[in-house]
């Protein structure tokens, strides 16, 4: 078993929970789901992950070649947008930096667009400096506190990027575009932040 990555936002204040949570967000226990549209139900034979854009070497992944990459654990806290926060979640799946390795961004690449699978309309994006989406606590996740992600919390693959709010990791992900410029997803259009700090409550405006 590789040791559990612990996100550096779970040992603020020595890990209390009232200094992990960030300013206006109140904790849960349970775990919402929240997104736009329809559950998309995708089976893993029928799934699989582009990495394309300003890479020297574009890839497709698919289910088999994406669950035979190594493993991580990243224990981290989830803020959502909308004021909930819950502490403590384990998630499994591939680390961001495994799979960039494997495409190796050229140097003009600043930004990451994940495109995800969504109903009715087929691409949400979320967009974030590849700086963050590099960071070694992100993640393409296939599992939470040891379970299969269900349906409705984005399997069979999702994105997360603990230190950002919840919205920057896509569920249903199947694309990570490299670009130059910052270029705002499917939220960010409609108000919210093009970084999204929780710490700095970067919910809305840019
Ligand atoms: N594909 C897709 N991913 C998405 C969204 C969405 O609308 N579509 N919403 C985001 C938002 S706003 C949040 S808060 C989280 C919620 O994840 P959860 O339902 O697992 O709590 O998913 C994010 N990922
Ligand atoms: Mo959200």
């Amino acid at each position: 078993m590789p040791a559990v990555i612990i996100s550096p936002d779970c040992l603020r204040g020595g890990g209390k929970p009232a200094s992990r949570t960030p300013p206006g967000q109140t904790l849960t226990a349970k775990w919402p789901v929240l997104h736009y549209g329809g559950v998309p139900s995708i089976k893993p034979e029928s799934w699989s992950l582009r990495i394309f854009g300003l890479v020297e070497r574009e890839i497709t992944l698919d289910w088999k070649a994406f669950d035979a990459l190594p493993k991580v654990d990243v224990r981290c806290d989830i803020h959502c947008v909308t004021h909930w926060s819950r502490l403590d979640n384990l998630f499994t799946g591939v680390a961001t930096r495994t799979l960039l390795d494997l495409a190796r961004p050229l140097p003009a690449a600043k930004f990451v667009i994940e495109h995800a699978r969504s109903e009715p309309n087929d691409d949400f994006t979320t967009n974030l400096p590849l700086d963050a989406f590099a960071a070694e606590d992100c993640l393409l996740a296939t599992h939470h506190d040891g379970r299969p992600l269900t349906a409705e919390h984005g399997a069979p693959v999702r994105g997360i990027v603990p230190r950002l709010y919840f919205w920057k990791g896509a569920k249903w992900i199947t694309g990570i575009e490299l670009v130059d410029r910052d270029r705002p997803g499917f939220w960010e259009v409609n108000g919210y932040h093009m970084l999204g700090d929780p710490w700095r409550e970067e919910r809305f405006g840019w």
